[in-house]
């Protein structure tokens, strides 16, 4: 499995799915989810809603998957980030499995190419090294077949900065 660092707005890449970092409610926000959002048009929003009156608030750590509207990708993954409440709260083992659920479901998808966002460390604020650390180390303890390449799409200098030297 390759994986790639890059600075991009998640909206724009033609990969098979783009993972959001979205809320428990599924509905929509700001930040990434709210650029997710604008620019797949409103199939994206249709489709959570499915999701959620068939199975509720989507809980921290866990993900679902709808299609991506008029994004170029094909799948939007959604996952939901723990927000930060200095960290004796689970946060690490709840951001882990956002990636490792996202995962699971783009290999039960047959998902060869996905890019996430750095979940949790916006509104959410996860601080930034230890969501980094956190990404990295589950995405190389995920094993499947399908997966062939995973981009990190950090959209913020300090992001970038810190996935490259990780990675690096
Ligand atoms: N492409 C890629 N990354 C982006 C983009 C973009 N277009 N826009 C922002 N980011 P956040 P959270 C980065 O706040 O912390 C929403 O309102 C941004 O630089 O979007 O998980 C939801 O509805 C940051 O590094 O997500 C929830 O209520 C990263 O995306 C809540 O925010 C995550 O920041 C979730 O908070």
């Amino acid at each position: 499995m390759k994986i790639e660092v890059i600075q991009a707005d998640i909206t724009k890449l033609a990969v098979d799915a783009i993972v959001n970092a979205a809320k428990s409610s599924l509905m929509g926000g700001g930040g990434v989810d709210g650029a997710i959002h604008r620019a797949g048009g409103p199939s994206i929003l249709a489709e959570c809603k499915v999701i959620r009156n068939r199975q509720g608030d989507c809980p921290a750590g866990e993900a679902v998957i709808t299609g991506a509207g008029k994004l170029p990708a094909q799948y939007v993954i959604h996952t939901v980030g723990p927000i930060w409440n200095g960290g004796d709260s689970g946060e690490p083992e709840k951001l882990r499995n956002c990636y490792l659920n996202a995962l699971k479901l783009a290999a039960q998808h047959d998902v060869k190419t996905i890019a996430f966002s750095n979940i949790s460390t916006g509104v959410y604020g996860y601080p930034k090294k230890q969501a980094a650390q956190i990404a990295l180390s589950a995405v190389k303890s995920f094993k499947a077949a399908s997966v062939q390449k995973v981009i990190f799409a950090c959209f913020d200098e300090e992001n970038y900065d810190l996935y490259k030297e990780l990675v690096e």
